[in-house]
C-alpha cells in the first residue's frame, strides 16, 4: 500500500487493485464548437483538466496499471434515450439532433468521441453509458469485479454531474474512490468547489479528494 495525501485523510493506494477511470472526456463537452459551447458554456473550465489528466494517464500507463474510459451517449436509434432526458432543458437542438460535431451524444459521431489528447489505448475498456453514472445500464461493475478492482481514481467531467454520480454509485457498490481535483472540471466554478467538498465531507462520505501531484509522487515512491 502507498499512502496518497488526500482529504479527509490519506488514501491507501493498492496499485494492483486500483483502476484509473476517466469520465466523459468527450469532444462535445470539451472542444470549442461542440455541444457544450453551443449551450453557452465556457469550455476552458473543462479544458484545463486535459493536461493533468494526460500526465496522470501517462504515468499510470507507464507502470502497467489499468485504465478505463467512459463516454456518455446513446444508440443511433435513440432507443436507450429516456424521453425525459430528450426534452429536459427545452432546448431547440437536443440529444440525437444534428449538432456542430454530428448528432449530439450519439455513439459513433465525432462529438461523442474522446478528445485526442486522452484517446484510449488498445486494450483499455471504454464504457458507453446512457446515463450520468457509469454503473447505470453498463457492464462496468462486472469488469471491475472480474479484474479484482476495489479502488477507483476517478477523473473527467463534469465534477458535479457524471463524476459525482459515478463516485456515489461506486461508493454504494463498495469501491473506494479518490478524486484528484485538478483532473475534474465543471463549467461552473461554484459547482466545482461544492462537488469536491461533497465527496470528502463527513469523514469521506463518498470518497477522498486529492491532487494529481500527490498521486504522481506516490507512484514515484512505490508503484512498480
Ligand atoms: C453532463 C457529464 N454534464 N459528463 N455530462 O451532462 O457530466
Amino acid at each position: 500500500m502507498i499512502a496518497i495525501d488526500a482529504d479527509p485523510y490519506s488514501f491507501e493506494l493498492e496499485p494492483g487493485r486500483c483502476t484509473l477511470l476517466i469520465i466523459d472526456m468527450q469532444r462535445d463537452f470539451l472542444e470549442a464548437g461542440g455541444f457544450g459551447e453551443m449551450l453557452g458554456n465556457d469550455v476552458s473550465q473543462l479544458r484545463r483538466t486535459i493536461a493533468p489528466n494526460r500526465a496522470l494517464l501517462q504515468a499510470w500507463r507507464a507502470r502497467g496499471l489499468p485504465v478505463m474510459h467512459t463516454r456518455e451517449g446513446h444508440r443511433p436509434d435513440l432507443s436507450d434515450l429516456p424521453p425525459a432526458k430528450k426534452v429536459r432543458g427545452r432546448i431547440l437542438t437536443s440529444i440525437g439532433d444534428q449538432g456542430p460535431m454530428g448528432r449530439i451524444l450519439v455513439r459513433g459521431e465525432a462529438g461523442h468521441d474522446i478528445v485526442p489528447e486522452l484517446y484510449p489505448a488498445a486494450g483499455e475498456p471504454v464504457i458507453d453509458k446512457p446515463g450520468k453514472g457509469a454503473f447505470f445500464a453498463t457492464d462496468l461493475h462486472a469488469i471491475l469485479q472480474n479484474r479484482g478492482i476495489s479502488q477507483l481514481i476517478v477523473t473527467g467531467v463534469t465534477t458535479e454531474v457524471c463524476v459525482n454520480t459515478t463516485v456515489r454509485e461506486a461508493n454504494d457498490r463498495g469501491y473506494d474512490c479518490l478524486v484528484p481535483e485538478d483532473c475534474v472540471g465543471s463549467y461552473f466554478p461554484e459547482f466545482q468547489q461544492m462537488g469536491l467538498k461533497m465527496i470528502a465531507a463527513q469523514g469521506g462520505i463518498f470518497g477522498w479528494v486529492s491532487h494529481s501531484r500527490h498521486i504522481l509522487a506516490a507512484l514515484d515512491r512505490g508503484a512498480a
